[in-house]
Formats: C-alpha cells, sequence, structure tokens
C-alpha cells in the first residue's frame, strides 16, 4: 500500500480548529522541545504539539509522518482533575502491511466496576459507538487485546486492527471528528467539582492512567528506534502522558503489583494475564459482556 499521500495532519486541524471555538488554548512549554524531531532515519519527523485551557489539563498531538514506512498519530485530551471527563483518545498506527485503530473516550473509573460512571457519561453515547462499530463494519473489533488494557476502554471503543489494504482514511477521519467533537460537548456541559475528596479521586484516577500508558503503551519500541531510548523516555513522560511525575506519588508498581519481578524490578512483558476478548465484550446497550481472562 502506498502511505505517501496520507496525512493525519487534516486530525489535527479539525481538532484544534474546534476546540478553539469553544474554548482558548494556550501552548504549554513541553511542545517546544517535541514540536518538531527528526528521526535517526534522517526521514521520519515527529511533531507534537501540547495546549491546555480553562478545563483541559493537557490536550497534546504526536504525529511521526514523512517516511513511506510508517504514519502514526497519537492523539489526547486530558481535564484537569476538578473534572471527572473520560480521557480523548485516538491511537492509530499504519504501516505498509497493517492498520491498527483505538478510538475512544477513555473511562476516568473502570465502567465494569462503577456503573454510577458508565450511565453518567456512556449510556447515551451508545449509539454513537454503534455507527462505527456494529452498523457498518468498517472498522471491525481488531481481535484479542491486551486484557489489563481493557479496563481503560470505554464501552464505545473503536479497536481495530487491519491489513492495510483495507484501511479507510476517510472513515477513520470521521470516526474521530465524531468521538472528538463528542468529547468537547462534554467538556462543554462539565460542571467543576468542589469536593475536595472527588477532585483527588479524580486526579489519582488520570494519574493511573498516565502510569499504565507510560509504562506499557505498545508505541515505544518504535519510538526508541526513531528517537533512541533517552529521548523516547522524555518524550513519554515529558510530553505524552506528561503529568506522570506529578500528579500522584504512587509507582507502576503500587498501582499494578501483578508486574513485580522477584527481584523488585517491574516485568517487561506487556501483559500478565495475556490477551483476551476475541470479540467485542460488550453490547449494544454497554452491558459488560465479556467472561473473565484467563
Ligand atoms: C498495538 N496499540 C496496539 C494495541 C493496542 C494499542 C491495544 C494492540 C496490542 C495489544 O493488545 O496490546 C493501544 N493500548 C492502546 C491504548 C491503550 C492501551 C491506546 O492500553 C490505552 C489505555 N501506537 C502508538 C504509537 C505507536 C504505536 C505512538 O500509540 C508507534 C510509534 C504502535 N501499536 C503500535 C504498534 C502496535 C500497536 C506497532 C502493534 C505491535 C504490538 O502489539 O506490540
Amino acid at each position: 500500500m502506498d502511505l505517501s499521500a496520507l496525512s493525519y495532519q487534516k486530525f489535527v486541524h479539525f481538532a484544534l480548529e474546534e476546540t478553539q471555538r469553544r474554548t482558548t488554548l494556550a501552548p504549554l512549554p513541553s511542545q517546544e522541545k517535541f514540536r518538531s524531531i527528526k528521526a535517526k532515519d534522517d526521514k521520519t519527523m515527529l511533531h507534537g504539539l501540547s495546549f491546555s485551557a480553562p478545563k483541559i489539563r493537557l490536550l497534546r498531538s504526536l504525529t511521526i509522518e514523512g517516511s513511506e514506512a510508517v504514519k502514526v498519530l497519537d492523539f489526547a485530551a486530558f481535564s484537569k482533575p476538578e473534572f471527572d471527563l473520560p480521557i480523548f483518545c485516538a491511537n492509530f498506527f499504519l504501516n505498509a502491511s497493517l492498520s491498527i485503530v483505538v478510538l475512544d473516550l477513555n473511562p476516568l473509573y473502570d465502567v465494569t466496576i462503577r456503573s454510577d460512571y458508565k450511565d453518567k457519561y456512556y449510556i447515551k453515547l451508545m449509539s454513537l459507538g454503534q455507527k462505527y462499530a456494529e452498523t457498518i463494519q468498517l472498522l471491525p473489533w481488531g481481535g484479542k487485546v491486551t486484557s489489563e488494557s481493557l479496563r481503560f476502554f470505554s464501552p464505545i471503543v473503536i479497536w481495530s486492527m487491519l491489513s492495510s489494504k483495507k484501511y479507510k482514511h476517510d472513515i477513520l477521519y470521521s470516526a474521530f471528528m465524531d468521538y472528538f467533537q463528542t468529547w468537547l460537548e462534554l467538556m462543554d456541559q462539565a460542571v467543576e467539582e468542589t469536593d475536595a475528596l472527588k477532585i483527588l479521586r479524580n486526579r489519582e484516577a488520570q494519574h493511573k492512567y498516565l502510569t499504565w500508558r507510560a509504562e506499557k503503551d505498545p508505541g515505544h519500541p518504535i519510538l526508541k528506534r526513531l528517537i533512541g531510548e533517552k529521548l523516547a523516555k522524555d518524550l513519554l513522560r515529558n510530553f505524552l502522558f506528561e503529568g506522570v511525575d506529578t500528579l500522584g506519588t504512587r509507582t507502576f508498581l503500587d498501582y499494578f503489583p501483578e508486574y513485580r519481578c522477584k527481584d523488585g524490578s517491574i516485568n517487561q512483558r506487556r501483559s500478565i494475564i495475556g490477551k483476551s476478548y476475541e470479540t467485542r465484550p460488550w453490547d449494544a446497550k454497554g452491558e459488560f459482556i465479556g467472561s473473565e481472562p484467563g
């Protein structure tokens, strides 16, 4: 497949313009360092942008483009802890053979346990999930997935892994626009929490999420290959998952003790439980229908 004509820039432009229509974005200092990085192959470029806004702690985008070999969009938005908003998450990876898509409003709280949180945000969004996941079958469930990841996914997650021959840039663009608009509407409607305990819980939930992704995101090996271990780590901790070192003090092993090795280090495997969920583990009403992994 010829990737040269494809770009994720219009996704980023759309998201920033729509956000600016509703709120005021202020550039964050972290974007200076990661605005434009040339990879070791001398072809691939990494472009980072990061902003905050009155209700948004961090809205950031990373694109990887420039070589014909690979295209990546990693786009996320995190609210301030005074709001319990879901985390907007778009992760698209495309190379000559494979297309990987994760598009979701990742829940701040595990929706299989916290039905109040599911009811607050997802019940009225189920038709949006259905539109892309089931009705048009263009972004079919990608098959077994790291089981630990599932608690960070919502009932409307689009998780897809396809031969890049079947990749449809326009369908993905329209899904991205729909999901991002939805997130912006939730942001508009969000009312600031004043209960200090609830704010603390929101902050901790976001910190747990950041801790998971800063340690186990599947993009790490590629980032390390492109820009080297040291800069990749900097990018992960101070840009993509900024907040991992400031929003809380608990460590990866505090949150995920099952990854502890006998010598006290973190197990390098992505998954301890293994992959599961061959098919979509939520029904059309957002009820969890997956069996326990294992
Ligand atoms: C694969 N990326 C995946 C997979 C998931 C995600 C679920 C399938 C493999 C698996 O089951 O683990 C994405 N996982 C997520 C997300 C969350 C999560 C969004 O837990 C959130 C909680 N992906 C990137 C970037 C690159 C990238 C920046 O975000 C490259 C620079 C690449 N993702 C990438 C590649 C694979 C992948 C190459 C397939 C290889 C693999 O599975 O290791």
